[in-house]
């Protein structure tokens, strides 16, 4: 129902902001039908009035009032939060404020990251090096191969008696890192960690769900043909003397803003033998011999390669236990040559790989020598990141616990960290769980929420209680939308998007849209790269321009969690209630 007068308070002032963007800062995917909905309104209103509307503005189906004001803490902004969780009309609306230019236009429904669930994983398949892509699978992102990665020196700092420098071995395959063309084993670390675990927390919700990739319709789930990809290049990281594995695949130096298959500079290196890749590879490769070992028929000798591969590496550490073997690019370069200046991954406290491999380990080889290490294995309550990965061996230990009384004690730490992320939930003016403390954005910060979701999504599944995945939820919010640069963080999604990420292949490519389905890092007040930014408070010092790779660069272990934290939803939203049957 509608009144001339009240159609005109929606249109005049509309017309005069049409050009301005609006201060509604909303999930620009959307909302579940039957779940929390909640906007928020920044900077000055005219009106604690606010509606949602069609898109047309015809028909108003909701009708609220905002709540008060609250200034940001990590910025200048003002922020009004509207809740229209009420609402459970199907279709697509717009939220408006009198006064204000109607926000971006968003669904309510069933399925409303249906199609967020799979690009955030068919983004490993763009990020797959020494293979073309085929236009059947990548569209018009389609290219030829870069990199194949047959003929790789060792480089001076991995040099041994066996194998010395400039030793030629074979690494072709895995996943390019990031923005760059180079291939690290720490950071395959938490990222196979997340796919894995996505994959053994819903084994039957990954069933049906196909991404579109060459392996699609071989009877192995998707998500385990997109890993796979990248555990078979880790596999040729490791010294099949003495169960080592190199830090990384890489170049000397930063490829230029060029194609993979344009990326000639040669050689390629697989550097130092680390302490902290080879714990990751110890814990990933035990997880892959778990997993794949359900589909031997696919796979023969697979799940045998992994858990030998797991052991040989345990060992290797065994031998080379000190933390000083942790990378460090600025030693190696003091002595070795050529310098290398890509990406470090450098961390030299390798106790929580260490404990996170004991956990992998003991729990596929349920042997006598790993259950007593894992009495050493402390609860480690710190949310994960590249450099923390102690978190993940409980989350599995959470998920493979023989009884109700072990999955009780495995949550424990868990529930209670996410407990303390919603402490003081209340002073963040957006209402999300990201953003708690301003070292939420750092470089990669966004990951911080896809992290965060993780956290809450496993406090939710240890205790069915839904204030935790109404937070989660919250986090993905953030991503989409609700947040104080106004931009939905993943290429592809949302009406304000990524459109220059720090991606070599989208720079490139000549084709205007970048690759879909990448969550970049997100505002990083520390702004490392000297780019321009417009804006450079805590939470909105990003940039959408592809100079920025501390802002709007993307990465593996950015995107894992978010593959976690979508399909996680979408696998509980009818339990939860999300949606109605
Ligand atoms: O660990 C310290 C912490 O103790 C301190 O409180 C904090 C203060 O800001 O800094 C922390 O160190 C940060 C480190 O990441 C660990 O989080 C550094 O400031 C920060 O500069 C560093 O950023 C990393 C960046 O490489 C530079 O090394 C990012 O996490 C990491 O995602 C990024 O990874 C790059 C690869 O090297 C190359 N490929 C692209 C990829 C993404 O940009
Ligand atoms: O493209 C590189 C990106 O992947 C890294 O995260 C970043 C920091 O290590 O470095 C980028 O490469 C830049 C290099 O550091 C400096 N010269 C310009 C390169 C492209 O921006």
């Amino acid at each position: 129902m509608r009144t001339f007068a009240s159609l005109m308070l929606f249109l005049l002032p509309a017309v005069g902001a049409q050009a301005q963007e609006s201060p509604v800062r909303l999930n620009q995917s959307g909302f579940y039908t039957a779940g929390p909905k909640r906007a928020a309104v920044t900077g000055a209103v005219a009106s604690s009035k606010f509606f949602i509307t069609t898109t047309d503005g015809k028909d108003t189906v909701f009708r609220g009032i905002l709540q008060k004001e609250k200034p940001s803490q990590w910025s200048a902004t003002i922020v009004r939060m509207a809740d229209f969780s009420a609402l459970e009309k199907k279709g697509h609306f717009v939220l408006r404020v009198p006064g204000l230019a109607p926000s971006f236009p968003f669904e309510i429904g069933d399925a409303p990251f249906r199609d967020l669930a799979a690009a955030c994983l068919k983004g490993y398949y763009f990020q797959r090096a020494s293979m073309s892509l085929e236009a059947q699978y990548a569209g018009k992102w389609e290219r030829p191969a870069g990199h194949p990665d047959t003929q790789v020196l060792v480089h001076a700092s991995a040099a041994d008696g066996r194998r010395p420098g400039g030793t030629v071995i074979a690494s072709p395959g895995g996943w390019y890192d990031a923005g760059d063309y180079n291939k690290y084993i720490v950071n395959s670390g938490i990222t196979m960690y997340m796919l894995l675990a996505a994959y053994e927390d819903f084994p039957a919700y990954f069933g049906q769900f196909d991404i579109n990739i060459p392996e699609s319709g071989n009877g192995v789930p998707d998500i385990l043909d997109e890993a796979l990809y990248n555990l078979r290049w880790m596999l040729t990281m490791q010294d099949p003397a003495d169960g080592g594995v190199y830090h990384k695949c890489t170049n000397a130096s930063f490829d230029g803003m060029v194609m993979p298959h344009e990326a000639t500079k040669s050689p390629r290196y697989v550097v130092q033998k680390s302490l902290t890749a080879t714990y990751d590879f110890a814990a990933v490769m035990a997880m892959g011999s778990r997993i794949y070992g359900k589909f031997g028929k696919a796979f023969p000798g697979l799940a045998d390669s992994c858990r030998q591969a797991a052991v040989r590496a345990w060992e290797w550490t065994e031998k080379h236990p000190d933390n000083r073997n942790g990378y460090s690019q600025k030693e190696i370069n003091a002595w070795a040559k050529p310098p290398i200046t890509t990406g470090e991954y450098g961390d030299r406290n390798a106790a929580d790989e260490r404990n996170w491999a004991i956990t992998e380990l003991y729990l596929t080889l349920r042997n006598g020598k790993f259950e007593s290490l894992l009495q050493t294995v402390p609860d480690d309550a710190a949310m994960p990141t590249w450099s923390k990965v102690g978190m993940l061996g409980g989350w599995s230990s959470f998920r493979l616990a023989a009884s109700p009384a072990l999955k009780k004690q495995a949550a424990a730490p868990r529930v209670k960290l996410a407990g303390a992320l919603l402490d003081n939930i209340d002073k963040n003016a957006f209402g999300t769980v990201m953003g708690r403390t301003a070292g939420d954005f750092n470089w990669g910060g966004n990951a911080n929420a896809a992290n965060q979701g993780v956290m809450l999504v496993y406090a939710y599944l240890a205790t069915k209680d839904r204030k935790y995945l109404d937070h989660a939820l919250s986090n993905l919010d953030y991503i989409l939308g609700r947040n104080a640069t106004g931009y939905s963080f993943v290429t592809g999604f949302g009406s304000k998007p990524p459109m220059h990420p720090h991606h070599r292949p989208s720079i490139a490519d000549g084709v205007a849209d970048p690759v879909p389905g990448l969550l970049v890092g997100g505002p990083n007040v520390k702004m490392q790269d000297s780019c321009e930014y417009q804006f450079k408070e805590i939470e909105t010092a990003y940039v959408d321009h592809e100079c920025s790779y501390a802002s709007n660069e993307i990465a593996i272990n950015w995107n894992a969690p978010l593959v976690y934290l979508v399909n996680a939803l979408e696998a509980l939203k009818m339990e939860a209630g999300y949606v109605k049957p």
